[in-house]
C-alpha cells in the first residue's frame, strides 16, 4: 500500500488526494506540518532530499517527489491519464504550465496570505507581482475553457486535477473570479466529478497512518 506523505492545507498535496480518491486507491496518510519544519529533519530529508510534501512511498523505502509525477504515476493507465502521444503531451503542457505560471504565483499567494499569520505584512512587496502574474495564467485558463470543458480532450484527466488545486482556492487569496465564467463553471464541473473530494477530506481512519 502506498503511504502519502502530505499536508491538509498544501494544494500540491491534495493534487494526490483527489487523484487517489478519485481511482479509489487506498493509501496511508502521513501528515507533515511544514510550518513547524517537520518536512526539514533528517528523517524527512533522507527520503526527499527537496524537503516537501507531497512525497509518496510507492514500495518500501521507494519514493516519489514532485505532485505532477506523482499524478502520472498513481494514474498511469486509468482514464485520469492520456495515453495518446499528442494528447499526453497536452497534458504535459498544461501540467508545467501549472508548475511556472499559477503555482508560484497564486500557490504562493495562498500560502502567505491564507496559510501564514502576518504573512500579507511580511510579503507585502512579493504580493503585487503573485497577483499580477496570477491574473495572467488565470486569463490563459480562461480563454481555453471558454471553448473547451476540461484543459485536455473531453473528459477529466489529471491535467484538471494540476491545475484545480490552486484554482479553487484563489479567493481565499485576494483573487475575484468574478471576471472569469469559464474557470467557475469548470471548478463547478469538477466537484461534480464521481469521487470528488474536498480539500479537509481525509481517507478512512483504518487507512490513516499509525
Ligand atoms: N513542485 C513541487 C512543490 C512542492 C511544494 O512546494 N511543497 C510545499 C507545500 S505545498 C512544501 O512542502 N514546502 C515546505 C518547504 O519547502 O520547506 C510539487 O509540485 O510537489
Amino acid at each position: 500500500m502506498y503511504t502519502l506523505y502530505s499536508m491538509q492545507r498544501s494544494g500540491n498535496s491534495y493534487k494526490v488526494r483527489l487523484a487517489l480518491a478519485r481511482l479509489g486507491i487506498p493509501y496511508k496518510l502521513v501528515e507533515v506540518d511544514i510550518l513547524k519544519g517537520e518536512s526539514r529533519t533528517p528523517e524527512f530529508l533522507a527520503k526527499n532530499p527537496s524537503g516537501q510534501v507531497p512525497l509518496l512511498e510507492v514500495a518500501p523505502e521507494r519514493y516519489l517527489a514532485e505532485s505532477n509525477a506523482i499524478l502520472w504515476y498513481v494514474a498511469g493507465g486509468s482514464v485520469l491519464a492520456p495515453e495518446d502521444r499528442i494528447v499526453r503531451a497536452e497534458a504535459l503542457q498544461w501540467m508545467f504550465f501549472e508548475q511556472h505560471s499559477l503555482e508560484p504565483n497564486i500557490g504562493a499567494a495562498y500560502f502567505w496570505i491564507a496559510l501564514i499569520k502576518g504573512g500579507r505584512e511580511l510579503q507585502s512587496h512579493a504580493i503585487e507581482d503573485w497577483m499580477e502574474n496570477g491574473y495572467r495564467a488565470l486569463g490563459v485558463m480562461e480563454k481555453h475553457l471558454a471553448r473547451h470543458p476540461y484543459f485536455v480532450g473531453p473528459h477529466f484527466t489529471i491535467a484538471d486535477i494540476a491545475l484545480y488545486a490552486y484554482t479553487h482556492v484563489a479567493e481565499q487569496c485576494d483573487f475575484d473570479l468574478t471576471r472569469f465564467p469559464a474557470i467557475r463553471a469548470w471548478l463547478d464541473r469538477i466537484q461534480s466529478e464521481p469521487g470528488y473530494v474536498t480539500m479537509d477530506w481525509q481517507p478512512q481512519p483504518l487507512a490513516l497512518a499509525q
